[in-house]
């Protein structure tokens, strides 16, 4: 089957600081938790050089342009930015100044979040909990928008905070390293939310009102969430409520904060029914107003999307994560207490890291963000496939990597034939990185890194991709969409 993507369809990369950069004490850059917790005994790599982004962005983003990327979402670095102390950084503006600079140079638009899982490790003691983090936050968030606001015309306030609190709160497997705190899980996502929301988008209204004149645009202000489905494994009664809770925690408390600005009676009836005992949930009127404001504020939604989640009841009462971080198929364990058992289904196909890749799910929620949501323009921010890769004399013909990419795209095709605003795709990654919690041996890049001499070469994925942006036409499979199933039903 022939498939058409859309002249004015945005075709891009997305990169991270901590991922990407290295250049950990470069140029006044301060610590961040995930130096921390990377230097922590046994952890095995740290993200001291990275991909060597800092020294190698020049060569990256040209290369991005000449494989026909129009633009890449990017995060900066709080700790290069901002000082523990309160005061900025040049050098770090600088670095930054010369990336933006050379993507416009090169006709590649920047989507510039702030905020990417790199917080300072001046904030870990309490992370997000703390009021006075929020507040820090948005000093370094009006530093951004007043230096960066004339030159970037899309900012994401920040990329995936529900895995941030997934993992830093339940799986234990990102800084502060906490195991099953669903109170804490709960509690994060919507204190931060409330403030970093509403805050940020009346500090880039103002700053933008300041600059827009004739020849500038205002920007716009967006935010990126790992939005998955998740599915009953069965029809059962039981699955079918592990997935309802199961989505509560991962999709729908997010989805209706940043997107509703309130929370439904049945969400609300659903965090009920997973916090333990003991643990309290409640919103005010003051709350609500902010979280209103905020959602209609918002100009576009991104969705990082890479497997959907497939869940029964869990066993007993005992929680167990066991985490693959190697890529051994089948090594991974996924059950929380009084929510939900994760499993593999027989027909979905598995990566080596056991992520189910099923590109329907990906179908499915983006229909669901418009048909229960608002309509608001949407991006997929990351998408993509991590594999083992050995090149042989600079060739790596990463052709799983182009299956995956090409089933994705035409997920979203099918849902902009369904009626969603979708503006853009973004490959995660332009270039190998490191993989927070698997290190350097799951490679994402279109094009590769070896990280021992700093060089690249484009993967032929990259070529797939430049290809496709020249012609806009892509051959796929028949029908791997079919809606069957709904997604998390009520
Ligand atoms: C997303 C993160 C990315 C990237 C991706 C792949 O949630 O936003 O930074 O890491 O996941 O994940 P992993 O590296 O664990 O395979």
């Amino acid at each position: 089957m022939i498939r058409k993507v859309p002249q004015d369809f945005l075709l891009g990369a997305a990169l991270s600081a901590y991922q990407m950069e290295g250049a950990a004490g470069t140029d006044g850059r301060e610590p961040s938790v995930w130096d921390a917790w990377l230097a922590r005994p046994g952890s095995g790599y740290d993200g001291r050089a990275a991909s060597d982004f800092y020294h190698h962005f020049e060569e990256d983003i040209a290369a991005a342009a000449a494989h026909g990327l129009r633009a890449l979402t990017l995060s900066l670095s709080w700790s290069r930015i901002l000082r523990a102390n309160g005061t900025v950084n040049p050098d770090g503006l600088a670095f930054y100044d010369r990336v933006i600079d050379a993507c416009r140079a090169h006709g590649v638009e920047p989507f510039v979040a702030l905020y990417h899982f790199d917080l300072p490790d001046a904030y870990a003691r309490e992370g997000w909990l703390a009021p006075g983090t929020t507040e820090a936050y948005l000093r370094y968030a009006r530093v951004v928008f007043q230096h960066f606001g004339d030159r970037v015309r899309h900012f994401l306030t920040m990329k995936d905070p529900v895995t941030e609190v997934m993992q830093g709160y339940i799986t234990g497997l990102f800084p502060p390293g906490q195991h099953f705190a669903l109170g804490r899980a709960v509690r994060a996502p919507r204190f931060t939310s409330r403030r970093r929301a509403s805050a940020c988008t009346s500090i880039l209204r103002t700053a933008c009102s300041r600059m827009t004149t004739a020849s500038t645009t205002c920007g716009s202000i967006g935010i990126a969430h790992r939005a998955e489905g998740v599915y009953p494994l069965r029809e059962t009664k039981a699955d079918l409520q592990a997935a309802r809770r199961d989505d509560v925690l991962t999709n729908r408390m997010l989805l209706d904060i940043v997107l509703a600005g309130r929370m439904s009676l049945r969400t609300r009836s659903l965090i009920g029914e997973i916090l333990p005992d003991g643990e309290s949930f409640a919103t005010n009127d003051e709350e609500l107003e902010v979280l209103g404001r905020a959602a209609a504020a918002l100009d576009f939604f991104g969705v990082n999307y890479y497997a959907s989640h497939f869940c029964t009841k869990p066993t007993d009462g005992t929680s167990r994560i066991t985490h693959n971080g190697v890529g051994e198929r089948g090594t991974s364990a996924y059950e929380i207490a009084g929510i939900s058992r994760r499993l593999s289904r027989e027909d979905v196909p598995t990566t080596d890291w056991d992520w189910n890749i099923f590109p329907r799910g990906l179908y499915e929620m983006l229909l669901r963000l418009h048909e229960e949501y608002r309509a608001i323009p949407i991006y997929v921010t990351e998408t993509g496939l991590g594999l083992h890769e050995h090149p042989t004399d600079s060739v790596l013909e990463d052709d799983d990597r182009i299956d995956y990419l090409r089933q994705h795209l035409a997920a979203v095709l099918d849902a902009m034939e369904d009626g969603v605003d979708v503006r853009g795709l973004f490959v995660w990654s332009l270039i190998d990185g490191l993989s927070w919690t698997n290190g350097y041996d799951k490679r994402y890049g279109l094009f590769y890194v070896d990280y021992a001499t700093g060089s690249r070469f484009p993967k032929k994925s990259a070529d797939w991709l430049r290809d496709l942006a020249e012609r806009r036409i892509m051959l796929t499979l028949n029908a791997i969409h079919t809606r069957t199933t709904k997604n998390a039903p009520d």
